[in-house]
C-alpha cells in the first residue's frame, strides 16, 4: 500500500529541510534521505526540496553526482515532486545563475520578477489556479485547490504563457501584480510546485498527502488552457503573531511583552518579567487560529549559555513540529563567543543552527545596524560598499535572501527643522513634538532599544536591502505595547524607500488599525503581539475585519 512506500528526500545540503520532514511526519509518513547516487534505486518516490539559489542547487547536485541518477529516476516513471527551486531546476535555466544549465525536463527559463512595479521577493499566501479546463485531468492531479492559498517565497519564477509546450505540463498559474508565473507543473510522473506546501498550513499538508498517495497517472496532453488574463492576483496581506521570548527571573523561557520595550512590571508589583505564557503553546495556538506566520524574538539572545545549549533551539524544534506556516526567529544573529571564551560562532553558523532547528527565516537587529553603518562608511571612503563580510550578505548567499529579515527598533527624534537633524532624513509630522516641533527623524537603536545610534531608519533599510536582506520587520519603540495604532508616517516612509516586503509592527490595538496601515502605506504584512497574547483581539477577528474591508486575506481552511 501507499503507506509502505519509501518516501525519499533529495537532500543536497540546501538549508532548512526540517520543515518538510516535519510536514511529512505529521501526515503519517517517514522520510529517508538520498545520500548517495545508489540510493536512487531504493526510492519509490522522491521529494526534491529547494532552498537557496538555483546555481547552488545545480552545483550541489553535480558535486554529489546526482544529476544522471535523478534523470534515470524520472525516466523510470517513479513519482518525483520538486518544491520551489526543486521545481525551477527542472527547467532549462535561470537568470539567477545564467552560467548553470538546468535539468531541461521542462521547456522554459526562470526569470527575475520586476521589482519596479511591486515588492520582490513575492512573499506570502497566493492562490494557484488550475489552467486546464479538462475536469478529468484536474481530478487525476495532486490536489491543488483553487479556493485555498499557498505560501510562496521567491524572487524568480517561470513566466506563464499559453505558447510552446507549456500546455503539456503547466498545472497551475499564479498572478503577482503585473506578472503571471507557473505555480505548479505536472507531466507524467513529475510534479512540482513553486510554492511551499510544507509551509502552507492544512492546505499544504493535504497537497503533500495527495502527492504521496497518488500514483500520478499520466495525464493526456492538452492544448486547451486558460489565457493569462484569467489568472487573478490573490496575494494576501499576511497577519503575523510575534512572541518576544526571554528567560524570567526563575530561568524559564516565557513569552513576555514590553510596554515601549520595558518588559518588567512596576516595582510596586514586584518588578518581574511579564509572563504571558509558554512559547510553544502560544505559537501553536496562533497557528490553530490562522496566523499566516509566527515570529519568535529571543529578546535577551543567549547571554549566559553556550549557543548550542540555548533553550530557544529546543523551543524552535518543538514549535516547528506543530506549526506549518513560516517561522521566523530573531535575537543574537551575529558573530558570537560562548561563555567559555573558546568557541566562536559566526553569524552564519548561528543562523544555520536556527534553520536546522526549524526556522524558515532569521531576523537580525543590532548587527544589521552595524552592517549599515559600515556600508555607508565604505561609500564615504570611496570603497565598494559590498565586501561580502556582513552577516546579511553571508546568510543571504547561503540560504537565500528571503531567509533574512531585518528587525528595526526605531524611535522618533523631534526637531524644529530638517537642518537640526544632523543630516538625517526627516519627515514633516502631523503629530508635533512636546515643544511643537513639526519634524522628526527615526533613530536606529541596538541592544533591544538600549542604545541609540547616529543612523536613521532610511539609511538602515536601504543599506540592508542593498546588502541582500529579503524583508523588513519594522517595529516602533514609541508605539510598542500602546494599542494606539501603527506609526503610519514611519511605515509609509520605509515602504517608499525599499522594494522588499515590509511588515508593520508595534501599536496595534483594534482590527481597524490593521486595515488602516495597509490602506495608507501598502505594507505586505501586519504584525501584533500584545493584543493576541492578552486575547483582546483574536487573529480571526483581524482577518474577518480585513476580509470585510476588501483587503485580500487567507481565511482559515477549516
Ligand atoms: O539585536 O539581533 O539580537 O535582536 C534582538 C531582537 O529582540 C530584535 O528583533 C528586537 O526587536 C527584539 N527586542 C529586544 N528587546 C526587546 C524588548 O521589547 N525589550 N522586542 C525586543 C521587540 C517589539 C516587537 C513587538 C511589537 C508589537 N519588541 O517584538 O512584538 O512591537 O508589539 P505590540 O503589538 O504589542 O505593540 P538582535
Amino acid at each position: 500500500t501507499a503507506g509502505k512506500q519509501k518516501l525519499y528526500l533529495l537532500d543536497y545540503g540546501a538549508g532548512n529541510v526540517r520543515s518538510l520532514l516535519n510536514a511529512v511526519e505529521r501526515i503519517g509518513y517517514n522520510i529517508e534521505y538520498i545520500k548517495s547516487a545508489s540510493d536512487f534505486d531504493k526510492a519509490d518516490k522522491i521529494i526534491f526540496p529547494g532552498v537557496g539559489a538555483f546555481g547552488y542547487a545545480m552545483l550541489a547536485l553535480r558535486a554529489k553526482g546526482f544529476i544522471e541518477p535523478l534523470k534515470s529516476f524520472i525516466a523510470s516513471g517513479r513519482p518525483l515532486m520538486g518544491i520551489c527551486v526543486g521545481m525551477q531546476v527542472m527547467f532549462n535555466g535561470s537568470d539567477e545563475s545564467p552560467e548553470e544549465p538546468g535539468l531541461g525536463i521542462f521547456e522554459g527559463r526562470v526569470k527575475c520578477f520586476d521589482c519596479t512595479t511591486k515588492a520582490v521577493p513575492h512573499m506570502g499566501w497566493n492562490s494557484a489556479q488550475v489552467v486546464h479546463k479538462d475536469n478529468e485531468r484536474a481530478a487525476a492531479a495532486p490536489n491543488v485547490s483553487e479556493n485555498d492559498r499557498y505560501y510562496f517565497v521567491h524572487s524568480y519564477g517561470v513566466p506563464f504563457t499559453t505558447a510552446g509546450s507549456q500546455p503539456q505540463f503547466v498545472h497551475t498559474a499564479t498572478r503577482y501584480g503585473d506578472e503571471t508565473i507557473i505555480s505548479s507543473v505536472w507531466r507524467g510522473n513529475v510534479f512540482g510546485t513553486q510554492f511551499h506546501p510544507e509551509k502552507s498550513g492544512e492546505s499544504g499538508l493535504a497537497l503533500l498527502r495527495s502527492f504521496i498517495e497518488s500514483d500520478l497517472v499520466r495525464p493526456t496532453a492538452q492544448d486547451n488552457i486558460l489565457a493569462t488574463e484569467h489568472i487573478r492576483d490573490a496575494l494576501s496581506v499576511r497577519v503575523i503573531a510575534c512572541l518576544d521570548v526571554r528567560a524570567n527571573d526563575q530561568g524559564d523561557l516565557v513569552v513576555t511583552k514590553g510596554d515601549q520595550y520595558d518588559v518588567r512590571v512596576s516595582a510596586s508589583e514586584g518588578g518581574d518579567v511579564r509572563n504571558l505564557g509558554k512559547p510553544v503553546d502560544l505559537a501553536k495556538r496562533y497557528f490553530d487560529e490562522g496566523a499566516d506566520e509566527i515570529a519568535f524574538l529571543n529578546i535577551t539572545s543567549f547571554r549566559n549559555l553556550p549557543f548550542k545549549d540555548t533553550p530557544m533551539l529546543e523551543v524552535l524544534r518543538q514549535a516547528s513540529r506543530c506549526i506549518f506556516v513560516p517561522l521566523t526567529i530573531g535575537g543574537g544573529v551575529r558573530d558570537t563567543i560562548d561563555p567559555d571564551g573558546q568557541h566562536v560562532w559566526s553569524a552564519v553558523q548561528v543562523a544555520g543552527e536556527y534553520f536546522r532547528s526549524g526556522a524558515d527565516k532569521v531576523s537580525i537587529g543590532s548587527d544589521a545596524v552595524y552592517a549599515a553603518e559600515r556600508y555607508w562608511q565604505r561609500i564615504t571612503d570611496g570603497m565598494e560598499p559590498l565586501d561580502g563580510t556582513t552577516a546579511i550578505e553571508q546568510i543571504a548567499e547561503r540560504y537565500g535572501r528571503q531567509a533574512v529579515v531585518i528587525s528595526v527598533d526605531p524611535r522618533r527624534i523631534y526637531v524644529s527643522s530638517p537642518g537640526d537633524a544632523n543630516g538625517h532624513h526627516t519627515i514633516k509630522t502631523t503629530t508635533p513634538g512636546p515643544n511643537g516641533e513639526k519634524y522628526c527623524w527615526y533613530q536606529c537603536t541596538v541592544k533591544g532599544g538600549r542604545e541609540g545610534r547616529d543612523t536613521d531608519v532610511r539609511q538602515l533599510v536601504t543599506a540592508c536591502a542593498a546588502l541582500g536582506a529579503g524583508e523588513i520587520l519594522l517595529n516602533c519603540m514609541d508605539r510598542d505595547g500602546t494599542n494606539s495604532g501603527y506609526d503610519l508616517e514611519l511605515v509609509a516612509d520605509v515602504k517608499a524607500a525599499v522594494s522588499i516586503p515590509v511588515i508593520a509592527s508595534s501599536g496595534a490595538g483594534r482590527p481597524e488599525h490593521f486595515s488602516e496601515v495597509v490602506d495608507k502605506t501598502g505594507v505586505e504584512a501586519v504584525l501584533a503581539a500584545g493584543i493576541f497574547h492578552r486575547c483582546e483581539v483574536p487573529i480571526a477577528a483581524v482577518k474577518d475585519h480585513l476580509f470585510e474591508h476588501g483587503t485580500p486575506v487567507r481565511l482559515a481552511a477549516k
